[in-house]
């Protein structure tokens, strides 16, 4: 099964992991967002905590059919570093699940975390997010490719909820051609004929290679799309952009989950 998935996402560039995260910690994550939320729209969180969150009411309106930024309130876009929110979220580097995905699809018996973010859609104006490759990325990559973002769907996603898109097989070109694109300023348009849209249950684990072109539609449906993403690299790649995020540098694997010694 895990060979399967594997050959799916070598061949794809994405593939849904055949085993979701434990429901427990699934049901635990989700508490935690809903609560980061609550406090987001309540403005009761300690300012050096809202200075990690990108509100949608701060973003082009372009991207949520020009709807107004005054009538999102204080809706949260993204959260970055949630594990200096709660402690929850470090627990998610021991899920057998999200292991397996991470050494299995990047060849290796142990990782490391390079960041965590929770992306959220909220429902009815939930923002798309245009067509673009990981790899290269101006927050946190290495010289070569050699990561994995694991995008753990707290909601599941439908295409009204704004699914993951992916234009399959894209990642198939060298780091330099996927360099030189992004120098360029675009990446290409995929023909809506070619793109799949992932739609999954909560708490399925959704694998993006680093190369793929993905993207994404507005949430036009009435729940809300919340996904927990994960970049995990190889040991001993060289950064290009590093960020200091409180999992950085963290090991996951086949010795469980411990402390990068070199951090
Ligand atoms: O939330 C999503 O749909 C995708 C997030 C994404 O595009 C990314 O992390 O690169």
């Amino acid at each position: 099964m895990l060979a399967d998935a594997l050959g799916m996402f070598e061949q794809q560039g994405f593939v849904i992991w055949p085993r979701p995260m434990e429901k427990g910690l699934l049901d635990s994550l989700v508490a935690s967002v809903e609560a980061i939320q609550r406090h987001a729209q309540a403005r009761t969180l300690d300012p050096a905590l809202d200075e990690l969150l990108v509100y949608e009411k701060d973003l082009s309106a372009s991207k949520r059919a020009g709807l107004d930024g005054a009538l999102t309130g204080n809706s949260i876009f993204i959260v970055g570093d949630p594990a200096r929110f709660d402690e929850v979220f470090a627990e998610t580097l021991h899920d057998a699940a999200l292991v397996s995905a991470a050494t299995t699809l990047l060849g290796v018996d142990e990782a490391v975390v390079h960041f965590m973010n929770v992306t959220i859609k909220n429902p009815g104006f939930g923002r798309s997010i245009s067509w673009h490759r990981d790899y290269p990325n101006g927050y946190f990559c290495t010289r070569d490719s050699s990561f994995v973002r694991l995008m753990i769907c707290l909601d599941g996603m439908s295409v009204e909820s704004g699914a993951t898109c992916f234009d399959a097989g894209t990642h198939r070109i060298s780091d330099q051609e996927a360099q030189q694109q992004k120098v360029s300023g675009t990446w290409p348009t995929p023909d809506p004929a070619d793109t799949v849209t992932v739609q999954c249950d909560p708490g399925q684990i959704v694998a993006i290679h680093p190369k793929v072109l993905h993207g994404g539609g507005m949430n036009t449906g009435s729940g809300m799309r919340r996904n927990v993403i994960l970049q995990i690299g190889t040991l001993g790649a060289e950064p290009m952009t590093h960020a200091e995020e409180s999992l950085t540098g963290i090991v996951i694997g086949a010795k469980g989950c411990r402390e990068h010694l070199n951090r």
